[in-house]
């Protein structure tokens, strides 16, 4: 008997109860128990009914995914869930937070489905490179229908239960108490002796569906997006069996497909990500330490990077006031963010009323005294140094005492920034991405001398909207951007030595990015990066020269692409291969014919070294920390797992000994292999052996 299930009779009604904090993760010893107590009030002849429920946040939020890769113990999650259904009694499952997963397809086991109000129901198994295992792809479609199934275990996003209601995924909302709601509905079954229909068999929404080339089709939107990703082209699969197969074998093929994919390198990258997630916004020296209570926000810059911090906390609830030095410059900025919602409302995305809510939440102000009063502000000011150290100035003789003073610089100094207040303890940085109402990284910069307490409040922020946080320290371009450089760099050399544009960034898309280094440049503007590289002092040879006859991308429709008008396709250009065939000859340059995987090679593995350097100098506190930023911050495919640890599935060792090659080609220093990669690869070992 396992401590973590127990069991209550109400009136001839058996509660059980699981209580596996924090999310009841549907551990072996889960199982155990939920098995054996299903089992006896199977058996119990004074038990007329069973609701399934659990304690704390919420019901199961699935397989305890730590288990994964580990050898399967009995009972499995199918075991439990087929004593359910071998149950003659009515099984009610009482759902409360996000019945996520495992958890989702225990409930779909049971007869009937009550739900509380704030609930979120989901299979979020793609996000894991998987499917669901547990019977989550034959059952949905049969409560659901195949459309909405197919929406929700394709993008793994959870739906509110209300929604959940609509599309007879839960039978009912007990708007009280939930367990006391669910032995009611069981009572009720019970007296009205309704018949027990196991969702398993209840076919009429799959015939409805039974239009095989219409499947196919709407598959065809899901996995023309899934760039090299396994777990969408097998979830399609496990869905069509719902059409072809009689449900037992299509249970059964499920299942073949969930093993082979959790057994997966893709898989085990996208476990590594859902852990070091959680892992990057851990200082284990400020563990404990509270975080200030954040009710009012302010933002300094309207443009493109201060209008989506502001979405950004609005959309989190937190009134926000955004300044900028002049009424029209203002005036622009909150047209911009008005746009946004408008465009995001006409799309059906923001319930009724939200639209107005969220902008009522934003008050625009060209008087920076109206920010004294802020919890926290967020400057997003022009990136230069003296701008901002003016700013930072300012700020600090107006804010109140013990609020958050907060820059969302994507390169300088945070220690010199603080130094120009008088509380440097307050100071640190908060790197958002473009679009930062729509970009899930937030890099918090912690300065020499932030203080606990301000760190703890910027992680919490951070959470609060829905970003996900990683703590670097102080050092030109922090993590992402320091290393990005290198890529940049070498992106830069390829063309020289015989690629094209195209040829470059064809390379990364098929490895899984969502775009290549040209594509996002003329995407981003090459004029933004030519100013930073001059103010830095840096050049890129090919870049500066389209920058002085002006080709800046997308917004002149000339960059390292041309485009037609109204049109975000990238087309080559041949001036553009002249202009770099001459740039080549110019330097000496012989140029010949580079592969894919040597494109990628010399694309990534500077970086990943530079990576290795970060960790050395503590920049980053955990691999998984640089993992977490390139993939939530600049598009590295999650079934990779990120820099660092797709560096462990190639080989330390070889990294090394091409990057000693590439140095030997390049004389680039930074190509010498960082003593910390050359430690581990001498070692036999990986980045991973450093924690998470
Ligand atoms: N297994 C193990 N640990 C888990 C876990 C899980 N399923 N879910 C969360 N944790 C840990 C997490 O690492 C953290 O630990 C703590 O719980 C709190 O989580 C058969 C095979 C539920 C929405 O994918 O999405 O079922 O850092 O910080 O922000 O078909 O956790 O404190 O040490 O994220 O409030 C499917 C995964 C599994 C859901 C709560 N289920 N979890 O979010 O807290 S596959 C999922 C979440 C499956 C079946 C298949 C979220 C949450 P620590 P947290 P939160």
């Amino acid at each position: 008997m396992s401590e973590l299930v127990s069991m209550r009779t109400d009136g001839g009604v058996a509660v059980i109860t699981i209580d596996n904090p924090p999310v009841n993760a549907m551990k072996h010893e889960v199982r155990i128990g939920l098995l054996d107590l299903a089992l006896r009030a199977t058996g119990d002849p004074d038990i007329s009914a069973v609701v399934i429920a659990c304690a704390g946040r919420t019901f199961v939020a699935g397989a305890d995914i730590t288990e994964f890769g580990k050898p399967p113990r009995q009972p499995t999650a199918i075991a439990v869930i087929e004593a359910i259904e071998a149950c003659p009694k009515p099984i009610i499952a009482a759902l409360h937070g996000t019945p996520l997963g495992g958890g989702l397809e225990l409930a779909l086991g049971c007869h009937f489905r009550v739900a509380a109000p704030g609930t979120r129901l989901g299979l979020p198994e793609i996000k894991l490179g998987i499917i669901p295992g547990a019977g989550g792809t034959q059952r949905l479609p049969r409560l659901m229908g195949m459309d909405k199934a197919m929406a929700m275990i394709l993008s793994g996003d959870p739906i509110p239960a209300r929604e959940a209601l609509d599309a007879g995924l839960v039978d009912e909302i007990v708007e009280d108490d939930l367990v006391a709601g669910a032995v009611a509905f069981a009572r009720r079954v019970v007296a009205e002796k309704r018949p027990l229909v196991l969702v398993r068999n209840r076919d009429e929404k799959i015939a409805a569906a039974g239009d095989l080339a219409v499947f196919d089709a709407a598959a065809a939107n899901y996995t023309k997006r899934a760039r090299g990703q396994n777990a969408p082209v097998a979830a399609v699969a496990a869905l069509r069996a719902a059409l072809t197969l009689p449900i037992a074998d299509a249970l059964k093929r499920e299942r073949e497909l969930f093993l082979e994919l959790v057994a997966g390198d893709q898989s085990k990258a996208q476990r590594h990500i859902f852990f070091a997630e959680r892992e990057a916004a851990k200082v284990p020296d400020i563990a404990g330490v509270e975080a200030c209570d954040v009710k009012r926000a302010a933002v300094i810059g309207a443009g493109t990077m201060g209008g989506g911090i502001a979405m950004c906390f609005a959309n989190a609830g937190i009134p926000v006031t955004v300044v900028e030095t002049g009424e029209e410059a203002l005036a622009r900025g909150l047209d911009t963010v008005t746009r946004n919602y408008r465009n995001t409302a006409s799309r059906g995305g923001l319930a009724p009323g939200e639209l107005e809510a969220r902008i009522g939440r934003i008050t625009g102000t060209t008087d920076l005294a109206a920010v004294a009063d802020a919890d926290i502000v967020v400057e997003a000011v022009f990136e230069d140094m003296g701008v901002k150290q003016d700013a930072f100035g300012r700020l600090d003789r107006i804010v109140k005492p013990g609020a958050v003073i907060a820059s969302n610089t994507s390169y300088l100094d945070i220690d010199a920034l603080a130094r120009s207040t008088t509380r440097p303890q307050a100071v640190l940085g908060m790197h958002f991405f473009s679009p930062a109402n729509v970009m899930r990284l937030l890099e918090v910069v912690r300065g020499a001398a932030t203080s606990p307490e301000t760190l703890a409040t910027a992680i919490a922020v951070g959470r609060k909207l829905g970003k996900v946080p990683a703590v670097v320290g102080v050092c030109h371009g922090f993590v992402g951007n320091r290393m990005l450089r290198l890529r940049s760099v070498e992106a830069e050399r390829l063309l020289l030595e015989g690629a094209l544009p195209q040829d470059v960034d064809s390379a990364l898309t098929d490895f899984g990015f969502p775009m290549g280094p040209f594509a996002m440049a003329d995407l981003a503007g090459l004029d933004v990066g030519w100013r930073m590289r001059k103010a830095q002092g840096l050049t890129a040879p090919i870049a500066d020269q389209l920058c002085e006859c002006g080709r800046y991308g997308q917004k002149t429709a000339r960059g390292f692409y041309l485009y037609e008008p109204g049109s975000r396709t990238p087309k080559p250009d041949p001036e553009v291969e002249r202009l770099i065939a001459d740039t080549a000859a110019q330097r000496g340059i012989t140029r010949g014919t580079l592969g894919k995987d040597e494109i990628i090679e010399r694309l990534l593995f500077p970086m990943i070294n530079e990576g290795a350097r970060i960790l050395r100098e503590g920049i980053a506190r955990r691999p998984g920390d640089i993992d977490v930023i390139w993939v939530y911050g600049y598009g590295f495919p999650v079934h990779r797992g990120g820099p660092m640890h797709y560096a462990d599935a190639v080989g330390l060792a070889y990294i090394r000994d091409r990057l000693g090659g590439f140095e030997h080609k390049t004389g680039d220093e930074r190509h010498r292999p960082a003593p910390l990669l050359e430690e581990l690869a001498v070692a036999g070992k990986g980045f991973a052996s450093l924690g998470q």
